[in-house]
């Protein structure tokens, strides 16, 4: 209980902090639960530093004057845990009483020691390597800690308690199957005696929801549907009669935030399923792109605020709620915000849901055959992307942030992988800023129709960034109080959808680009003051913390396979007395759109149109050797080729429905192809 009371005081000292009170009765881990509620400062034991999701540390022994001496203290490769293309490594490391746990894209975890980097324990999880429900790279976004366990959730279904000392398994629960398409990519939430787990799968027709399981025994203690059964709250925003809401998606991607005054948790709920697609789904289609909050202890609804409104641009809202306190006209206000795919922040009460600087519903345009919605919320203030395409040469049509498609596809700015996806965004206290990681890229929208079929790829359509078309990001501090941009950098590369930062007390905040570099940035105006190259790409979240009166800043460098970065198994650790110099830099990730994945080796069929993606090349990318001959085969329902790009010199022709055709590659070269009636279709061969 000693350090129990000496958190007390410390938060009760922060003054200016979101202190959230400690509990009136004693929690299920007194030493964690006080931990939880204070500001982050020497440890950090959870995905978001604290409950407020905030990735505010109060450690400001490294500040603006001393950074530029920054340097590696120790750096370890993890045993070649989630190398590859197929993987990105993501998590925010916890660390407690000088111990740091990580856990790797193959939901491998490690245990090192966080002064020197030592390996003390490790976790092979044994995943199926088959899985083939993951949407969006191989990633753990982070784990939970609490009443002796580090907790994770897999990309198999299962939630997991591993001993601290150990790594040994002490529990194991399936909170659904892969095969059924659901996989777990979020850092678990751990809270007086509660783990809370979201799940993935809203590109695979799943019923999205918030899994509560007893964090000693891992039973499941209740589930709250993010999609409405009939006669539930929310039901009536979906057609009467129809089972679409229980295919309907509804991911949850990130960690959840907890007030424990209010006694609510948050979290931010998923794009609607089948994405593209919202002829059969006439309503706006809740909790689909919404925050909600729910008891937490009963996970009985408490409120909602939708950001998009009957949703058909995947417009996930993905990264994880921050809680904040503010004060508004002179009135001290309990704040929440939430940074959307949309390009917006999302700033609103936290008590009840209601805007806090203001969001109005604005008439947008209309398509009958999408059923679109009539209106879409506009917060006020400042978007950190440019939310209106560009028009290109092959596409009729260019339009804004919420134009309606149909089958001819149509550019749109920011698109389902643009604005903010998965990368968190930090709250400094100190400046009053939100720091929010944007990507900016357009994608083409066209709707196909899928059919629904049990643990398949269900997105109803298609959005792709047109091949060469340029691509980048933006980091941009918001200021709180009025939602408008205080300051904002173009980056070279997406940085929205993984990645992200963390702010200090000593006016910095720290972020990885998917480059290799490692930057800190003044809080308050911005300037960049320290860069170093990590080796690897650099585009996951930073963490904070303190051994024997050391600060330090931890990094995990391995790369994302959306962005395309290099990528490695490494984690850095930096301090002021550090010593290691930096690697050289990586071969950096694409500027413009093309084929993206794994590249396969020696692979000579690629099928169009398989598992279910009508719009598809599999594999997007294959390596051969000169003479080999690549078979086309379209699997798919509607006529399809493969076309050379810049040549024009090979050509499946026109395929129909299980039609062939061989192609030989004579000549060394790297060849870009697309389907000629589907320009949003690519694929690469690379001859050698
Ligand atoms: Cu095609």
């Amino acid at each position: 209980m000693r350090g129990y009371a000496r958190l007390v005081v410390l938060a009760l000292a922060a003054v200016g902090l979101l202190a959230l009170k400690p509990s009136t009765t004693l929690a299920a881990d007194p030493e964690i639960d006080a931990l939880l509620r204070a500001p982050a400062g020497k440890d950090w034991i959870t995905n978001g530093g604290n409950l407020t999701n905030q990735r505010y540390s109060t450690l400001k022994q490294i500040d603006r004057t001393n950074v530029k001496q920054l340097k590696g203290a120790w750096m370890t490769r993890l045993k070649g845990s989630g190398l590859g293309g197929k993987y990105s490594f993501e998590a925010s490391p916890l660390v407690k009483d000088s111990i740091m746990y990580v856990v790797t894209g193959n939901d491998d975890v490690f245990a090192l020691n966080a002064k020197t980097g030592e390996h003390l324990w490790e976790y092979w999880s044994g995943i199926d390597q088959q899985i083939s429900t993951v949407c969006c790279g191989w990633v753990n976004r982070g784990l939970a800690m609490g009443e002796g366990h580090v907790y994770l959730g897999q990309l198999d279904g299962n939630v997991v308690a591993l001993d601290m000392k150990t790594g040994k398994v002490a529990w194991k629960t399936p909170i659904e199957k892969w095969q059924n398409g659901y996989g777990v990519t979020s850092a678990p939430l751990y809270y007086d005696g509660m783990i809370y787990s979201g799940i993935t799968g809203g590109e695979f027709g799943v019923r999205g929801r918030l899994t509560a399981l007893d964090a000693k025994t891992g039973e499941i203690k209740w589930r709250w549907y993010t999609l409405p059964a009939p006669g539930e709250v929310g039901s009536e925003t979906w057609p009467p009669g129809t089972d679409h809401a229980m295919r309907g998606g509804g991911s949850i991607w990130n960690t959840p935030s907890v007030d424990p005054e209010l006694g609510l948790l948050y979290f931010a709920v998923g794009n609607c399923g089948p994405d593209y697609d919202g002829s059969m789904r006439e309503g706006d289609n809740l909790f689909c792109a919404s925050v909600v909050a729910l008891k937490a202890k009963t996970g009985e609804y408490a409120w909602h605020f939708q950001q998009v409104h009957h949703d058909i641009w995947d417009y996930d809202a993905a990264s994880p709620v921050v809680l904040f306190d503010t004060v508004i006209n002179g009135q001290p206000r309990k704040g929440l915000a939430q940074a959307g795919r949309t390009g917006w922040v999302y700033i609103l009460d936290r008590t009840n849901g209601k805007p806090l600087i203001g969001i109005e519903e604005r008439p947008v345009p209309q398509d009958p055959r999408q059923k679109t919605a009539k209106t879409q919320p506009y917060p006020i203030g400042d978007a950190v992307v440019p939310q209106c395409a560009e028009k290109l040469p092959g596409y009729d049509k260019a339009g804004c942030i919420f134009e309606p498609f149909w089958e001819t596809p149509v550019l749109i700015q920011p698109s389902g992988v643009g604005g903010t996806n998965w990368s968190p965004m930090p709250y400094s206290p100190d400046t009053g800023y939100f720091y929010v990681p944007g990507t900016v890229r357009t994608s083409a929208f066209a709707r196909t129709g899928d059919k629904y079929i049990r643990g398949l790829r269900y997105v109803g359509g298609t959005q792709t960034a047109p091949i060469e078309s340029p691509m980048s990001g933006t980091f941009t501090a918001i200021d709180s109080k009025t939602n408008k941009i205080a300051w904002q950098h173009k980056t070279p590369y997406r940085i929205g959808g993984g990645g992200g930062s963390t702010v200090t007390a000593g006016g910095l905040v720290f972020r990885g680009e998917p480059d290799g570099n490692f930057l800190a940035l003044d809080a308050k105006t911005g300037e960049e003051l320290w860069r170093f190259q990590t080796g690897f790409g650099a585009d996951a979240p930073p963490v904070v913390y303190e051994v024997d009166g050391e600060q330090y800043v931890a990094l995990a460098a391995g790369g994302n396979q959306l962005q395309g970065s290099a990528y490695g198994d490494a984690v850095w650790v930096f301090s002021l007395k550090g010593q290691l110099g930096p690697l050289w830099a990586p071969p950096p990730p694409p500027k413009v759109a093309g084929p993206v994945g794994p590249i396969a080796s020696g692979v000579d069929k690629i099928n169009i149109g398989a598992n279910n993606v009508e719009y598809s090349y599999a594999p997007a990318r294959t390596r051969i050797k000169a003479g080999t001959t690549v078979t086309f085969t379209n699997v798919g329902d509607l006529p399809h080729d493969a076309t050379s790009l810049k040549e024009a010199d090979w050509s499946s022709g026109s395929l129909a429905k299980n039609e062939s055709k061989a192609v030989t590659f004579s000549k060394p070269g790297v060849y870009y192809y697309i389907c000629t009636p589907h320009p949003w279709m690519y694929g690469q061969v690379i001859v050698e």
